[in-house]
């Protein structure tokens, strides 16, 4: 369901002290091992180069078609969310983000995808971009250490449009 990236960062002194310490662990969730879903049947491709795990989900394109992934967090901090993701509409589209039924806040009601030129099928179309609050700063989520739920809603696009984009992963971040 997910990998977890460890970085460790040893230090030695004297060549007699030793420690190392634990500095991040990043969570990726692969976007096609969802939990569940609703308003809307994703289709997983793997015919997609430069996908994470080597899978993504298309159909993900309808206004209220929301995803679910329940997600181990390894320990308590504040995280920021990154999406990888391939848009190939002309115009933004849109996505909220909810941890455990609530939107943690205001950068997560309305995230915004721009086109990233097609859906895919070229690698340079799979762009990572982390969530940003209004300062332009990545938003962060404070999260305690066990399983939570993830969840992702289908905004709809710019003016009613087509809210299409293709998922491949979502990772969460200590800074
Ligand atoms: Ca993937």
């Amino acid at each position: 369901m997910l990998r977890k990236t460890t970085r460790f960062m040893a230090l030695v002194a004297a060549g007699l002290a030793f420690s190392a310490t634990a500095l991040a662990a990043d969570v990726l969730i692969e976007a096609e091992n969802f939990n569940a879903q609703g308003g809307g049947n994703v289709a997983k491709v793997t015919d997609r180069p430069a996908t994470s795990g080597g899978a993504a989900l298309m159909n993900f394109d309808n206004e209220g078609h929301w995803l679910e992934w329940k997600i181990d967090v390894p320990e308590d901090g504040n995280y920021a969310v990154t999406l990888r993701y391939a848009g190939g509409r002309k115009w933004n589209v849109f996505r909220e983000v909810q941890i455990d039924g609530k939107v943690p806040n205001s950068a997560f009601a309305k995230v915004t995808l721009p086109t990233t030129g097609g859906f895919g099928r070229a690698e340079g179309e799979w762009k990572d971009m982390v969530v940003v609050g209004s300062d332009g700063k990545a938003a962060m989520v404070a999260l305690t250490k066990g399983t939570h739920v993830l969840r992702i809603t289908n905004l709809g696009g710019e003016g009613g449009a087509s809210g299409s984009a293709n998922l491949d992963l979502i990772k969460l971040s200590t800074l």
